[in-house]
């Protein structure tokens, strides 16, 4: 497979200025004829060939110019079609292909989801339609005639604004024709054809454009739509409020479907969802869905200027579109919702998912340089640390220097295809600073540690802070450059916050050091007392943090710190210390015994004092590290049974202590009002959720007791959901009662068995393998669909003990599913085989037999590009 590289890049040949395309829908045949308007491209080289883009390809026709070519003027394939010495002006080339939409179960292109046509065109899909320049800096106008049978697919739109419909003289047929005049790119492109219900909402833009809103889902399912619709009238108000940004067509309509490789779309004018991320209801919905949705409603969304508007030179550029529409997504929820809470639950996905794929064997820049298949590169590394780096820039230029700097880019750069360069370009210009610095965020991978100490003179009222970062080396980038990281700090006394007094060049003010070299010291004068230092205030920079902190001065920060994010991670910090060290061999069990009632001191205090003032916040104290964050703490030579057990004992031992306070607030938060989906009442369930499941594993039969009495009053699905989870953590018949009454309580509901069957997947214990793989055959399991698959083959390939069993049985089924899921979904196969990304740093046994999977899956013959990427990688 050929090697992408970024400095290979050089613009198109020709350029396609309109897109005609004249689809006919038929589950088995359906005819596409595309006229596309051609011309050379300035930038590119004259006199060259047109080779068109195809994947998987039949031609059934082919016209230039309205003339039928001679065949001897091209050349057709599935991957390719040429046209050897194409005119050297502007002309036209009508090409018609025929496709099986029902058989494509790779879930790119044009495909039939329970009866509703779709189609995914991120990031080469729309090769599989018709053969095209299939490349984000070709960007065109496109006018789309859909024809379908009537009572097949009644509803049938496109991208833009809908200009014409009508029946088809003498047939059963009808149609519908779509103008977008935003020119974009063919990843852009969609269709969705099918019998769908829809709700509607009228919206006028702050620039006064009437706009039609609608969310469209299965029939019958209109009544789960609410909350996207919901979502997206606020999502919109607030993009128009904080960035600025209108609205541009007289429709935008969102579609959910039920088999999608990932969350959404963001096809202009036309989102198309993954239907998990659009259907709510108390009964079918969780708390976190509900944040999800608004979530991902509002990043879609947000892409029609960071990403469709202004969009991507190159799938290099991919963080361009997708950090920055992640770093505006977070900041929408972080406004709807708590700011500090978003911020921990942001940081705890960053900890989880990037850091543990920039320390393994799958690290690559946020900007990578090469890659195999692009696919690949939708990772936390693009948009995670993606958004982070926005953060941290907005940090440095101060938020007004930032938003001068969006409004700049917006103007500049709207309606092209654009790189970081022009985007950092933005920033510098309204900022007077220079960035080349900071641009080395998006070329070197691996998380920087900062490693930083503090001395207190006294005599002299001085505090010295030395700061030192370092980043590991990781594959193909052996050694690293200092970056710029914006360290946010305080320095905490017994009142509060210490005023900050110093003459160093690389304190910015306002509680901002800036480091920017390898190593820097800082003085500040004038300190009254011995502080503890907060630093990385708000997580500033997406680092680890080796500050020699004594559990006392953590505990400190804990009560005292001003700064909501550092008080949540000084008790995580206590809390991970004790489990990284009992989850090493030879530890004395009472250590970690004494450490937990510290802790649960601490945390008895907090909740008596503070639980009921913001319970979300309390919710996410009262959550322990969990066990695969100790493991990438400790990061080598781990053995997932010894932290496991280690963090059962110090929850056991917490949950003991803490039995009496946690059963009084789960009494107090008790509520009669009916379900809300508002962040305040999610989150007051959320902290009387997190106490069940601490009294679960602390006391199993009041907990059991507990789960029951939940389960049987609950009015909505968090709740039951929060009782089943607690559940699984006690083994014996009555949890297999209460999984069974939960099945047949949600029988016809596919996306709440998808819970049911990830909470199975999750169980931590041996015969959690053989559940599974009895599950497979439940008939709410099947392998073609990318949500059942990611519940239960996922779930369990997240499930630390069981998918690193001792015998190796957990990798050699999950290489298995791989293998067989590459046969139809290269995608669904290659993000599972992900799982494998951190097998680096576990004990030696485990390490080779993880080591066999992946080698099994590498050598099988017939591998997807995306599958044997991964495996390639993984291995090197
Ligand atoms: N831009 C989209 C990313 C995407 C995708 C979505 C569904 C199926 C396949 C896909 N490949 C890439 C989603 C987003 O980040 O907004
Ligand atoms: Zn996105």
């Amino acid at each position: 497979t050929p090697l992408i590289r970024l400095e290979d890049y050089r613009p198109s040949d020709w350029l396609i200025d309109t897109v005609d395309l004249d689809i006919s829908l038929a589950p088995q045949q359906t005819r596409v004829r595309a006229l596309l308007g051609l011309r050379p491209n300035p930038a590119g080289r004259p006199g060259a060939p047109l080779i068109l883009d195809g994947d998987e390809l039949a031609l059934s026709a082919i016209k230039l110019d309205g003339a039928a070519l001679d065949a001897s003027a091209f050349t057709a394939g599935p991957q390719s079609l040429t046209v050897h010495a194409p005119p050297q002006r502007g002309f036209t080339l009508t090409i018609e292909t025929v496709l099986d939409p029902s058989a494509n179960t790779k879930l790119m292109g044009l495909y039939r989801s329970s009866r509703v046509y779709c189609t995914q065109c991120e990031a080469d899909g729309f090769r599989r339609i018709t053969y095209f320049l299939d490349r984000p800096d070709v960007m065109s106008v496109y006018t789309v005639r859909l024809e379908a049978a009537k009572a097949e697919a009644p509803v049938l739109l496109s991208n833009g604004n809908r200009v014409a419909t009508g029946e088809v003289p003498g047939s059963d047929r009808h149609f519908a024709v779509w103008h977008d005049p935003h020119p974009k790119p063919a990843y852009l492109f969609a269709l969705v054809g099918g019998a769908l219900d829809h709700v509607r909402a009228d919206y006028v833009t702050a620039d006064g454009q009437q706009v039609e809103l609608a969310v469209y889902v299965e029939p019958g399912k209109a009544g789960r739509a609410g909350w996207a619709l919901d979502s997206l009238v606020r999502c919109m108000r607030w993009d128009e409020r904080v960035f600025g940004r209108n609205y541009d067509l007289d429709v935008f309509n969102v579609v959910a479907v039920s088999d999608f490789n990932m969350g959404a779309m963001e096809n202009k004018g036309l989102n198309i969802f993954n239907d998990k991320y659009v259907l709510a209801d108390p009964q079918t919905a969780t708390d976190g869905d509900y944040a999800s949705i608004e979530a991902i409603i509002a990043h879609e969304y947000f892409h029609n200027w960071t990403g469709n508007r202004i969009t991507c030179r190159d799938w290099f550029q991919l963080c361009l579109k997708e950090g920055l529409t992640v770093f505006r997504d977070q900041e929408f929820s972080a406004d709807e919702r708590s700011r500090p809470v978003k911020r921990i639950s942001d940081v705890r996905t960053l900890r989880a998912t990037q850091f543990s794929e920039d320390a393994g064997p799958l690290a690559h820049p946020v900007r990578p340089r090469a890659y195999k298949e692009i696919n690949n590169f939708y990772t936390p590394t693009v948009y995670e640390k993606g958004a982070e780096v926005i953060r941290m820039l907005k940090v440095l230029i101060g938020a007004d220097a930032f938003k001068r700097g969006m409004d700049l880019y917006f103007e500049r750069c709207d309606g092209t295809a654009a790189t970081i360069e022009e985007f950092l370009a933005c920033f510098a210009e309204t900022s007077g600073k220079d960035l080349s610095d900071f641009a080395r965020w998006y070329e070197q991978a691996g998380t920087p540690t900062i490693v930083a100490s503090g001395r207190y003179d006294a005599r002299a009222k001085r505090y010295t802070l030395d700061l030192a970062q370092t980043t590991p080396p990781t594959p193909g980038q052996t050694t690293k450059q200092p970056v710029v990281l914006p360290v946010a700090l305080g320095l905490v006394g017994k009142g509060g916050d210490l005023p900050l007094t110093t003459g160093s060049a690389a304190y910015a003010g306002d509680g901002l050091i800036v480091l920017d070299q390898p190593s820097l010291s800082v003085v500040f004068s004038n300190v009254a007392e011995a502080p503890i230092p907060s630093l990385l205030r708000g997580f500033s920079a997406p680092v680890r943090l080796e500050l020699d902190l004594s559990d006392a001065d953590l505990l400190r920060l804990f009560s005292a710190d001003s700064d909501s994010f550092n008080r949540w991670q000084a008790l995580q910090s206590v809390a991970t210390r004790a489990l990284v060290a009992a989850g090493r061999p030879g530890t004395d069990p009472a250590t970690l015994l004494a450490k937990a009632n510290e802790i649960a001191g601490a945390l008895d205090r907090f909740l008596r004092e503070q639980g009921l003032a913001d319970p979300a916040f309390a919710a996410q104290v009262l959550r322990l590290p969990a066990p695969a964050d100790i493991a990438r703490e400790i990061g080598g030579d781990v053995d997932p049974d010894a932290i496991y057990g280690a963090h059962r004992s110090l929850s056991g031992a917490i949950g003991q202590v803490l039995e009496a306070t946690l059963v009084g607030l789960r009494d107090t938060l008790a509520t009669k009002a009916a379900y809300a989906p508002d962040a305040a009442s999610a989150g007051r369930r959320a902290l009387r959720n997190e106490a069940l499941g601490l009294i679960a594993i602390a006391t199993p039969e009041m907990g059991a007791r507990l789960v029951e009495q939940q389960f049987s009053s609950a009015d909505n699905l968090t709740d039951r959901l929060a009782a089943l989870a607690a559940m699984t953590l006690i083994p014996g018949e009555a949890r297999e009662r209460l999984i069974e009454r939960f099945a047949a309580l949600y029988a016809d509901e596919p996306l709440v068995l998808d819970k049911w069957l990830m909470a199975q997947a999750l169980i931590a214990e041996t015969d959690t393998l053989d559940r599974v793989k009895r599950l497979m055959q439940h008939k709410a399991f099947s392998l073609g669909n990318p949500n059942r698959v990611r519940a239960l083959i996922g779930g369990f390939a997240a499930n630390l003990t069981q998918f690193n069993r001792a015998d190796g049985a957990g990798y050699e089924f999950v290489a298995d599913m791989v293998i067989a899921l590459d046969r139809t979904n290269p995608q669904v196969a290659s993000r599972l085989l992900g799982s494998f990304k951190s097998w680096k740093m576990l004990e030696p046994a485990r390490k080779d037999l993880a080591r066999a999977s992946l080698a099994l899956v590498a050598r099988t013959p017939g591998l997807s590009r995306d599958v044997a990427d991964i495996a390639e990688r993984a291995l090197a």
